[in-house]
């Protein structure tokens, strides 16, 4: 990107002259474009927006907007960096068949993985925080960005749909799929909560990436990424924070024999979501916060066969197992967070139901 197209972009922003400013490309984000600007004293984040990933910016805008004028940020112990209007008042700025959006840029430091059990607590403490403080959005007016996101019945029929469309695998996928069309249980107890728990404000991308913690990583400052918020179940949110943050390796880990819950880290996130949503959880959803990382470690890996299956058109891979090593990642999580669930459920029972 040249200065003068950046130029051209920021004279849709009427709140600041721009006309003196300086831009590098910003941080590690696989999906969208992203700029640092830099214009006196101020400094923002630029954005262009990946529309294959995102086909309805106009719903995430619709989204953002309710959230911001529904809800009251200033009673947030963190920032929410939503876009900021243009001058026409629009979240989003069109330029040359594009899409961009401005944000404020929140100082701090983002981490790819947790070095102490307090951020495992601070980082889920901030996303129950949030669930919490979204009460008053009313989620009948929030949108679909991604139709479906986190339905795990759908996503399982998909994979069903799709192996039996190609026939013959691989003994190796073979493995893998019998393994995730074998999850008939989990699917059930899925559907069970699906009638019962109440539609909540939710992230949908719960990473500890997605969270800007002070420089001394004592405090959380912001919590971004905010395209995919949508209306879902806290079970989500909390779901992926245990398959992200209490796994004992990444998600592109081929470390097979290392993969596994960490038990400690799973306490720590329980007990700093259950801090944000105790007093909005319903006995239902309190018990769903239990199955939320296998719901979560499922239908990931349930997405990334898929994937592999149909040729790696959704995610970005650096080689062509790539999908393949991500299912079977994800599949050693799920199996290691089945064979612990008493033990996940005493620490269950003794942060929730004390
Ligand atoms: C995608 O690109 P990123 O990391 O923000 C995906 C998430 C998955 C994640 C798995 C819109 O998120 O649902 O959890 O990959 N986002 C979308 O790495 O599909
Ligand atoms: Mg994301």
């Amino acid at each position: 990107m040249v200065k003068e197209n950046i130029a051209g972009i920021l004279a849709a922003y009427s709140f600041n002259s721009f006309e003196d400013f300086i831009f590098h490309p910003f941080g590690a984000g696989l999906i969208h474009g992203t700029y640092l600007i830099e214009s006196g004293n101020s400094k923002y984040i630029l954005q262009e927006f990946n529309n294959s990933v995102f086909p309805y910016p106009e719903r995430i805008s619709n989204n953002q907007r309710l959230v911001k004028t529904q809800g009251d940020e200033k009673l947030l112990p963190f920032r929410l960096p939503l876009p900021l209007p243009n001058s026409a008042k629009k979240l989003i700025t069109e330029w040359n068949g594009k899409i961009f959006r401005l944000f404020d840029f929140v100082s701090g430091q983002t981490i790819q993985e947790i070095t102490a059990l307090d951020q495992a607590y601070l980082a889920a403490k901030a996303y129950g925080v949030f669930a919490e403080w979204g009460k008053e959005v009313d989620t009948k007016q929030l949108q679909e960005c991604i139709p479906d996101f986190h339905r795990l019945d759908l996503r399982f029929a998909k994979l069903q749909e799709v192996a039996s469309e190609r026939g013959n695998p691989s003994t190796e996928d073979q493995k893998l799929l019998d393994f995730y069309l074998g999850q008939v249980e989990l699917i059930a107890e899925y559907k069970d909560y699906q009638a019962v728990l109440p539609n909540r404000l939710t992230h949908n991308d719960t990473k500890i990436n997605n969270l800007i913690f002070s420089h001394d990583l004592l405090k959380v400052e912001a919590l971004v990424d905010l395209d995919t918020l949508m209306s879902g179940y806290l079970m989500y949110d909390f779901g992926d924070l245990v398959r992200t943050v209490a796994c004992s390796e990444s998600e592109i880990s081929g470390n097979w024999d290392a993969i596994k819950v960490e038990i400690p880290v799973f306490e720590q996130l329980l007990k700093g979501y259950w801090e944000g949503v105790k007093s909005l959880c319903s006995k239902k959803e309190t018990r769903s916060l239990l199955l939320a990382g296998e719901v979560m470690t499922c239908i990931m890996g349930l997405r990334f066969l898929t994937d592999h299956l149909q040729g790696n058109i959704y995610y970005k891979v650096n080689y062509p197992e790539q999908n393949f090593h991500r299912a079977k990642n994800q599949m050693i999580l799920l199996q290691s967070l089945q064979a612990n669930k008493a033990e996940l459920e005493e620490i269950w029972k003794s942060v929730t139901q004390s």
